[in-house]
């Protein structure tokens, strides 16, 4: 038997990354798992329009009947929106192209493709990260430590241990920067408690940490974390999920099912005000995706690599 194609990607994103246009990686999962119909199929194509109303073009990453593919068409967008999908990480990635299978890509997958492509800035919702529950750890954070894309994200997903992720992010050598904060963002909520050890406070800055990166040949992604323009009351949203907790338990829910299963029954319980700061905060983070892609294809690479002696 033999394989579809490794890594398909789009003319028109090929085109860009050849004439190192800006380009913006999407991830995929948020339609096939993240949201619920038919806020997924709008929210999809309104991303790929906020990219390029910023200037750049969109890819948005994906598996479709068994290839990886880096910029989808509008069929394939609905395909993916409709229902059955699987959501592909790292471990389960080969299994579902040998399949011929369709599903989302996480951060982690998503992240794989990107790179393998060429492209430099990725925008998603929240990260997976470190679970409270013993042992549950998101592909996502290894993904982050190899492969070097700027990563856009509102912090960790809500339902994490944004301290352990901190924390993990660190041994793994992820550089995690501020977007005008100081603190974590919390996805639904503005911040965390969590101090950062560095931010930056426009597009350029950010796209300089990138080139920083890869000046020094560190092998491992930015995260930028930028919060949500006006996210809900840290307190409200801890009752909701504590009775999500609950209701998940007494489901016997566990594993890559929790994050799905959390978030709407959080949505259900909020009467869809968690829904409201979720589109917010995944267009902010493309819109903010395309400026630090621009501002990285307007840059220069920095200065010769080493030098000995003094200036
Ligand atoms: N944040 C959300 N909803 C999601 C995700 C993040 O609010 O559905 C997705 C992202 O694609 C992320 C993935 O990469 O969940 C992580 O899943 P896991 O913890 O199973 O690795
Ligand atoms: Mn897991």
């Amino acid at each position: 038997m033999s394989l579809p194609a490794s890594l398909r990607i789009s003319t028109e994103v090929a085109a860009a990354l050849a004439a190192r246009a800006p380009v913006v990686a999407l991830e995929s999962t948020v339609i096939t798992h993240g949201l619920p119909r038919p806020h997924n199929l709008k929210l999809a194509k309104r991303l790929e329009e906020v990219v390029r109303e910023g200037g750049a073009v969109p890819a948005t990453v994906a598996v479709v009947a068994g290839e990886v593919k880096v910029g989808l068409e509008p069929a394939d967008l609905e395909r993916l929106a409709s229902g059955g999908a699987d959501k592909a990480s790292l471990w389960n990635l080969a299994a579902l192209l040998a399949a011929g299978r369709d599903a989302g890509t996480t951060v982690a997958t998503t992240l794989f493709a990107a790179f393998g492509a060429g492209i430099k800035v990725f925008a998603t919702g929240g990260i997976g990260g470190v679970h409270d529950t013993p042992f549950d750890e998101s592909a996502d954070l290894v993904a982050l430590a190899n492969y070097r894309v700027l990563t856009v994200c509102a912090g960790p997903k809500s339902i994490l241990d944004a301290e352990a992720t901190t924390e993990r992010l660190e041994t793994l050598g992820v550089p995690v920067v501020g977007y005008r904060s100081d603190r974590l963002a919390g996805f639904f909520v503005e911040e965390t408690a969590i101090r950062l050890p560095s931010r930056v406070d426009d597009p350029a800055a950010a796209a300089a940490v990138l080139r920083a990166q890869e000046h020094l040949g560190l092998g491992a992604g930015v995260l930028l974390s930028n919060p949500v323009s006006s996210g809900l009351p840290r307190d409200r949203f801890a009752t909701w999920l504590h009775a999500a907790r609950a209701s998940a338990a007494a489901a016997g829910v566990h594993g890559r099912d929790t994050t799905p299963y959390l978030l709407d029954a959080v949505a259900k319980l909020s009467d869809g005000e968690t829904l409201t700061v979720n589109l917010r905060l995944l267009e902010e983070n493309a819109r903010l995706a395309a400026r630090i892609a621009a501002a990285y294809a307007g840059s220069r690479s920095a200065a010769p690599d080493v030098v000995v002696g003094a200036a």
